[in-house]
């Protein structure tokens, strides 16, 4: 059964994830790449856990700061825009930061930027002063306008940012960039960076004084393994003796070139590395370095 929201769930851990949306999916993979599995619930709010008692409480992101700081749940998977945000609306009213991320996710990579009508000549951040800036991210901006001493005015929209200019509600913007193809399909420019953003995971700023404790230093653990792992490979190969220094100067980006024990005389080498080192035209100049029998592996799991 669900247990009621808000209550003290002293033995669980519960963590908050978007419901659907960007960020929703590779939260999840994260998750279960952590030994986590969940029986769904018939509301799909929450997810009751069955390998650990971590459950999950899927829900819109802005909610995910402000259940965190209640205490509705423990941890969250949320952009840093939208928890810097929430702490700096936080901060502006006199409320204490009530919670921190803990860890950046390397997925859902995004920056918070001003941009301006393609027609603008941008000369610098003084231009501003006295125009409308639209964003959804009223505080972040408003502190970055004060630290320049630029007096503007900042139109708060809660969506379509991006059409402000057009229908003459602002001058310029302020809103989230990946791609760019949303400010180019409205004739808008980026030009300053306000904030580099990706998930983050988001805890209390205090710690925990229960089993929680325990159930929150596990996943940091696993999700750290998980993390350090992801996009690495292992790179394993064969060599004569005579080939070993040409070989080490191909691979001086990767992690030390370990020698693992053979009978025949001929080595056999293995080494942790990034993804650009086991490209297909770095085997090719290993192969001609003497390399072979290349392999390359995929890495599931560490513990460091
Ligand atoms: O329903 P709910 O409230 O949960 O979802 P949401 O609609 O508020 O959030 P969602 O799913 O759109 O985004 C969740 C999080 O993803 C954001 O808070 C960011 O941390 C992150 N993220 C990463 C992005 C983008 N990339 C992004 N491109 N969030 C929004 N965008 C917008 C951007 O502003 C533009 O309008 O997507 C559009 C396409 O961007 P371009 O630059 O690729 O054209
Ligand atoms: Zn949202």
């Amino acid at each position: 059964m669900t247990p009621p929201l808000g209550s003290a769930t002293r033995d669980r851990l519960r963590i908050a994830i978007q419901k659907s949306g960007r960020l929703a999916e590779p939260a999840r993979a994260l998750l279960a790449s952590c030994g986590l599995s969940w029986r769904e619930s018939r509301d799909k709010l929450f997810c009751y856990g069955e390998s650990l008692p971590v459950d999950l409480l899927l829900v819109r992101d802005d909610d995910i700061p402000g259940l965190i700081a209640d205490g509705v749940c423990d941890l969250g998977i949320v952009g840093r825009n939208e928890l810097d945000e929430q702490a700096g609306a936080r901060a502006r009213i006199g409320l204490a930061p009530a919670y921190r991320a803990l860890r950046g996710l390397g997925f859902g990579q995004c920056r918070l930027m001003l941009a301006v009508p393609d027609e603008w000549e941008w000369t610098g951040p003084e231009q501003l002063q006295g125009t409308r800036i639209a964003t959804s991210y009223p505080a972040i901006l408003t502190e970055w306008l004060e630290a320049r001493g630029i007096a503007a005015q900042v139109v708060e929209l809660s969506g379509s940012v991006e059409i402000a200019p057009r229908l003459g509600t602002a001058d310029l913007i302020c809103d989230l960039v990946s791609s760019g193809a949303t400010l180019r399909a409205n004739q808008l420019k980026p030009v300053e960076t306000l904030l580099e953003s990706e998930a983050v995971l988001a805890g209390p700023a205090g710690s925990f004084d229960d089993a929680r404790a325990d159930l929150a230093q596990m996943l940091l653990r696993r999700m750290d393994g998980v993390l350090q792992v992801r996009e690495r490979k292992l790179l394993m190969f064969n060599a004569e003796r005579e080939a070993l220094p040409a070989l080490e100067r191909l691979l001086a980006d990767a992690g030390p070139l370990v020698q693992l024990p053979s009978s025949n005389g001929v080595l056999t080498l293995q080494t942790m590395c990034g993804e650009g080192t086991v490209s297909w035209q770095r085997l090719e100049e290993l192969e001609r370095a003497g390399a072979r029998q290349l392999m390359v592996l995929g890495v599931e799991r560490s513990l460091a």
